[in-house]
């Protein structure tokens, strides 16, 4: 609980987030939505009686703590938004809206806000803390301290926010330890880690091994030669699903395995994938068409990922799966998720298909659980080279050779061709700009043109500008994903582009369903919704405690 909270605070483990989008929600959101970047001075209901605009201002913001105290993030925003139209510039109202921003992950928007209650509120504590956390979240860690550290002097007894100065000089430490380091250090861990040095003894481990024998064997040779590209058996993969559904996990020694096969194998590939349709049907379905599987986010919600699978079909090269990143981070079985995905893509380097989310980057793995929830059923070994393989996974494929699909969107750079994103090196975290940070983060907006995001990094694309693209480039198509969408997909710019999304119920809060797109040879999307399955009682964030506790979780 933060005590900078003004609406007072989420229940600890429980309270999560979601990326969302403003536009599809427009009916609970209210109609300030429309007015452009928020911060701006917001010509609103102001002119009635100044009594009464301050009456509906606090009833419409005690509305908006309430819906935020629920994990209701959209509709707080929304009622934060109305109640602004009646009180354009209270710091509180704003300082409220910007922690809502943060938990949907719109850091710009949250850093406007906050900036807009210091202008009217220069000793507003809160408002700092607000713009802290969004500097944080952005890995902007010094001008994080500034605010921070103006929040301690102008409460120069709360503990809370002297940890939270304290958490951030301890990164800004780290980052220059690890900048100076480098030169001595720049062989990556794959290249030393030693699997076979990982002892693994029979007796307390009852879990399946690639063998699919009584017990694992000695031979590290063999044992080796099962986890490249291929040749992993397929009972073996289904068992250690069989496993996970059971809160178990498979040993280290082969995630080890699996990590280092993948990123040499992903490090052999383009930045671009291409992805045929296949000439066959699945096998479970012999009468369907021929098609290809496209997901979105999958955010560690193993069980609705399973569910995926019971409606769907396992992966196979008759029944090939897009999983279009966000796999880790904020549902506390993102171990689970991305070892599936990652057996399945050893298993068959042509059954599953993965992209890069901005979810599989070190900043956001810090805060939002993933590195908490690896060191916690794994080590801090294991952790760095899940980093490296995410380093190194594709950031876009064409399917079928005309429908593009990233996580985030489109870059806005009007010459950009397909052999540019084929090219882009990777085996590194985005930088703050340019056309990796671009396909991540990311999102479309209704009107034409190109606007600053409201997360605070890469941009809102236009209509026009998918167009172009498109046409540029000979394709029909965009799929994204990367936003929240209460039915699970949303089609938008004339049918060009669509966000698939497929975690229901997002961090267990949003009531949101999930989707999924079929791409036959025709390339016309058909989806498929479903809503969430239980979960073992493991709260979303349950990993987050460090980091998560910057942003009053
Ligand atoms: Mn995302």
């Amino acid at each position: 609980m933060s005590s900078f909270d003004d609406s007072s605070s989420t229940p600890s483990a429980a309270a999560t987030t979601g990326e969302s989008s403003r536009e599809d929600h427009s009916a609970s959101i209210g109609s300030s939505n429309d007015d452009g970047p928020v911060g701006m001075e917001v010509v609103g209901r102001s002119g009635g009686d100044p009594a009464t605009n301050d009456t509906q201002a606090m009833k419409l913001k005690d509305e908006g703590n309430e819906q935020l105290l629920k994990g209701h993030y959209l509709e707080a925003i929304g009622l934060y938004s109305d109640a602004l139209e009646y009180s354009p510039t209270n710091a509180v109202i704003l300082s409220n809206r910007a922690q809502a921003y943060i938990k949907v992950e719109n850091y710009g928007l949250a850093m406007a806000d906050a900036t807009a209650a210091l202008d009217s509120d220069p000793k507003y504590a809160k408002a700092y803390y607000r713009r802290g956390s969004a500097q944080y979240a952005l890995g902007h860690l010094k001008d994080a301290k500034k605010d921070f550290r103006k929040v301690c002097q102008l409460q120069p007894k709360s503990k809370d926010a002297r940890a939270k100065l304290q958490a951030c000089e301890k990164a800004i430490r780290e980052e220059a330890f690890l900048k100076a380091i480098e030169s001595e250090m720049t062989a990556p861990l794959s290249d030393t880690y030693d699997p076979n040095a990982i002892l693994l003894n029979a007796s307390s481990y009852d879990g399946p091994n690639p063998l699919m024998s009584d017990g694992p064997t000695e031979d590290m040779e063999l044992e080796a030669s099962l986890f490249q590209p291929g040749k992993l058996p397929r009972e073996f993969v289904l068992a250690s699903m069989e496993y996970f559904r059971n809160q178990k996990l498979i040993h280290k020694r082969y995630v080890a395995r699996l990590l280092l096969t993948c990123k040499t194998m992903f490090e052999s590939m383009n930045s671009l994938m291409e992805i045929d349709i296949p000439t066959e049907p699945p096998e479970h379905d012999p009468t369907a068409s021929p098609r290809v599987t496209v997901c979105g986010d999958t955010h560690g919600q193993f069980y609705d990922v399973l569910n995926i699978f019971d409606m769907n079909g396992y992966p196979s090269s008759k029944n090939p799966y897009h999983f279009n990143g966000d796999f880790v981070d904020r549902g506390s079985f993102s171990v689970e998720v991305i070892l599936t995905y990652l057996l399945w893509k050893i298993h068959d380097p042509t059954c599953i298909y993965l992209t890069r989310g901005n979810h599989e980057t070190k900043n956001m793995n810090k805060i939002y659980g993933f590195e908490g929830e690896v060191k916690a059923k794994y080590d801090d070994k294991i952790f760095e080279l899940f980093l490296e393989v995410f380093g190194h996974l594709p950031l876009a494929a064409v399917i079928g050779e005309k429908v593009f699909v990233t996580h985030g969107g489109l870059p806005t750079d009007e010459t950009v061709m397909l052999d540019d994103i084929r090219k882009i090196k990777r085996g590194c975290e985005p930088p703050e700009t340019g056309l990796m940070s671009d396909l991540l983060w990311s999102d479309p907006q209704p009107f034409p043109g190109r606007s600053p995001s409201k997360r605070g990094v890469g941009y809102a694309f236009g209509p026009d500008i998918t167009q172009k693209f498109l046409e540029r480039n000979g394709l029909s198509l965009l799929v994204r994903s990367h936003e929240v969408k209460e039915e699970g997909y949303l089609v938008e710019h004339g049918g060009k582009t669509i966000t698939v999304f497929s975690a229901p119920n997002y961090c267990d809060t949003m009531g949101n369903k999930g989707a999924f797109i079929h791409f036959d040879k025709s390339l016309e999307p058909k989806f498929t919704q479903y809503t969430s399955v239980p979960h073992p009682d493991v709260k979303p964030m349950a990993y987050s405690a460090g980091m998560g506790g910057l942003f009053g979780l």
